[in-house]
């Protein structure tokens, strides 16, 4: 009876939130709706991991396999997972998640229940274990490692039937058996559709929210490996999800909340789901190129360390995880440039958030939580995650002031929620104290994990944070205020077809200056303030400024031959044509002979000038039209008398679109003709440009 009463005390009082703390006699926030558990929290906090694609499709330029690749492909003769985990390491990432079996079906490990494998190729002798290998870099380089195991399986003869399901958990159990702790398994979302399976070259569709019967797969995975988070995108909730897209950024709204039944649609895997019954936060992925698996063509598409950082600030700053891809190179190795990038990526944001000038600041709050010692506001200042900032039950509003003692300059504003007890904030702004009143400098929806806001600098010697609206009492742990040096990328120079030359840096609020003389650029160069007129053929020199830190950017430099302003495409009437003259890399043409004969780009260029030289810009776009391989180039006073000035072939423009110029003779012309000889796929009937030019003498 004395327990029963004592069972129901404690029950009414948890219902009620009653919670004292024990020294004192404050209530604790009690947790609001659907909280995170142990293996979410150590995953948030690892913020930064990777992905490495690496199969058979490293070897056949593919993106999926179609599950009959030969296996004799498979031979990399510099496999080096530690140089893997030592760029990963020195990234400031913590761990990564490997492409154990991508669609195809090979397998990186020597699995016991098939023979596509590692164990059948030459790599090794069939003796190599390219998840052994990994997992004991991981070990040595202090990363978690994690797997991505495809359901979908285009080479087995099963898939589609029940004995996969066997064979798809026999596979799970020695991957999660055998190579230690594994922090993340990764269930892709494509599942079924035509692919080898053994030989039967069919379509095999299966329902995706059935088919694997997830409930059990799961109780199985938990088993063998209990501190592991799951990510499924395949019809069935697991710990993570998915983002609705792979471009690398979520919603600035981001709740780590879903329904745990239903459908899910593209704005609720973006923005998560305010009101929902389930923990489920955001992993965002993406790739440092635009594929996933390695495409030489691909060497000079390395994302910027400008993309990379927009991608941290849209991922990570937005209370998701960043999980971005390295395509492994056919030889086993990580390629140098997207090695370059993602290590300066690091050191820019390593840069960024070095000191925390909130650090030692005075902090003041409207409100602390029954006026305890436990919740005062320089509990968000104090570096330590398990302690917050709270205010009492009744309160949903609150401001926190930081009193810098001096003025500073800054431009990151950084706030993190208390997540083991809820999400809570749907709305909160940042304030400077400007010339004696507080100006708004930015305002933000929804915290969670960890939120950071980018501003315009500002020097201020105190910051306030508003607490506009949330769930319940905001519980806040840390804040953090930076100042960001800016990345300072090359200027990019070009001019339009009418001769209008724009100079533009990423960064905004840099500052440009430029010289047209072919002299180097200073800050006591012409600042650039706006497009300006230019048909010359002209050298434009130009540096990125940033006064604050007086950080200058590399030179950036162009050089323009005769302006286009009179020239004209012959023979097409779609205006979408002038793309190729427009002096924008990204804007292209497809052309298309109707006669299915190659094509001919003719260019009339208004007045005659003495040429020795022709550029052509293949399309630079992601999947682009073909590119032109053989070509001849001919040149016309009249656009009827035509001579050859040139024949040849644009070498490794497939793997390397490149600018490509052909140098001939001098010659005076007023008309071009370059033919598509041959192209990138077997007819040159449809040929792409981007841009063309030519080299004058005058
Ligand atoms: C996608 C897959 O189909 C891609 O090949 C890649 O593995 C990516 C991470 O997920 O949906």
């Amino acid at each position: 009876m004395k327990n029963l009463t004592t069972a129901l005390i404690i029950l009414i009082l948890s219902s009620m939130h009653w919670t004292l703390n024990g020294q004192s006699g404050v209530l604790v926030p009690s947790p609001l709706g659907p909280t995170p558990n142990e293996n979410q929290l150590r995953w948030h906090e690892m913020e930064f991991y990777a992905f490495v694609h690496f199969s058979l499709n490293t070897y056949t330029d593919q993106s999926w396999g179609y599950g009959n690749e030969d296996l004799s492909l498979f031979d990399p003769d510099k496999l080096d997972c530690r140089q893997w985990a030592r760029i990963c390491k020195e990234a400031g990432m913590k761990g990564i998640i490997v492409t154990a079996k991508h669609h195809c079906g090979f397998c990186l490990w020597p699995s016991k229940y098939t023979e596509y494998s590692v164990k059948n190729t030459p790599w090794k002798n069939g003796k190599g274990d390219v998840i052994r290998e990994l997992s004991d870099a991981c070990r040595e380089y202090g990363l978690k490692l994690g797997i991505y195991l495809s359901p979908w399986d285009r080479n087995s003869k099963d898939y589609g039937k029940p004995e996969y399901i066997t064979y798809f958990r026999n596979q799970l159990t020695e991957l999660l058996t055998n190579y230690g702790e594994i922090f993340e398994i990764w269930f892709d979302g494509a599942n079924g559709g035509d692919g080898f399976y053994g030989g039967a070259n069919e379509t095999r569709k299966i329902d995706r929210t059935t088919y694997y019967d997830w409930k059990n797969t799961y109780a199985l995975i938990r088993k063998l490996q209990p501190k592991i988070v799951i990510w499924n995108d395949g019809g069935d909730r697991g710990d993570l999800r998915w983002v609705g897209t792979e471009d690398g950024y979520v919603g600035e709204t981001n709740w780590s909340l879903l329904n745990s039944t239903g459908d899910v649609g593209f704005e609720m895997l973006h923005h998560g789901v305010e009101n929902g019954d389930a923990w489920v936060p955001a992993e965002v992925n993406t790739s440092i190129r635009p594929e996933w698996f390695y495409h030489m063509s691909e060497d000079t598409k390395v994302k910027s360390v400008y993309a990379l950082q927009e991608i941290y600030y849209n991922s990570i700053g937005r209370n998701g995880s960043l999980l971005l891809n390295f395509p492994i190179m056919p030889n086993g190795l990580i390629n140098d440039r997207d090695e370059k990038a993602v290590l300066d990526f690091a050191k820019q944001i390593k840069e960024s958030f070095r000191t925390n000038l909130a650090t030692g600041a005075l902090v003041s709050s409207s409100n602390v939580r029954g006026g305890s010692d436990l919740y005062t506001a320089e509990k968000s200042v104090d570096g330590k995650s398990e302690t917050y900032w709270a205010t009492d039950d009744s309160v949903s509003k609150a401001s926190l002031i930081i009193d810098f003692k001096r003025p500073v300059v800054f431009n990151r504003f950084m706030i993190q929620e208390y997540i083991r007890s809820g999400q809570r904030v749907k709305a909160f702004s940042v304030e400077a104290h400007i010339d004696g009143s507080w100006v708004e400098i930015a305002r933000g929806t929804t915290i969670g994990y960890k939120r950071i806001l980018r501003h315009a600098a500002v020097t201020s010697d105190k910051l306030r944070v508003n607490i506009i609206d949330s769930k319940r009492t905001p519980l806040i742990s840390e804040i953090g205020v930076f100042y960001a040096p800016m990345v300072l990328d090359v200027p990019v120079i070009k001019r339009n077809q009418s001769g209008e030359i724009t100079i533009s840096s990423l960064d905004a609020g840099a500052a440009i200056y430029y010289t047209t003389d072919g002299s180097e650029p200073t800050i006591n160069s012409i600042l650039y303030s706006k497009p300006f007129p230019d048909e010359r053929k002209v050298e434009i020199r130009a540096i990125a400024y940033d006064s604050l830190s007086g950080k200058k950017s590399s030179v950036g430099v162009t050089k323009f031959d005769i302006c286009k302003k009179s020239w004209t495409i012959l023979g097409v009437t779609d205006e979408k044509v002038k793309n190729i003259l427009d002096g924008d890399p990204e804007t292209s043409y497809c052309f298309s002979n109707e006669q299915n004969q190659p094509v001919e780009i003719t260019i009339d260029m208004g007045a005659t000038y003495a040429v020795s030289g022709f550029r052509y810009l293949p399309d630079q776009g992601r999947w682009p039209c073909q590119h032109i391989v053989k070509y001849q180039l001919s040149v016309s006073m009249d656009n009827n008398k035509w001579e050859k000035v040139s024949e040849g072939e644009f070498a490794n423009i497939r793997n390397n679109p490149l600018l490509q110029t052909i140098l001939f003779e001098q010659r005076k012309t007023r008309f071009l003709r370059l033919k598509a000889v041959s192209s990138t796929s077997e007819k040159s009937d449809q040929v792409g440009c981007a841009e063309v030019d030519v080299i004058t003498s005058y």
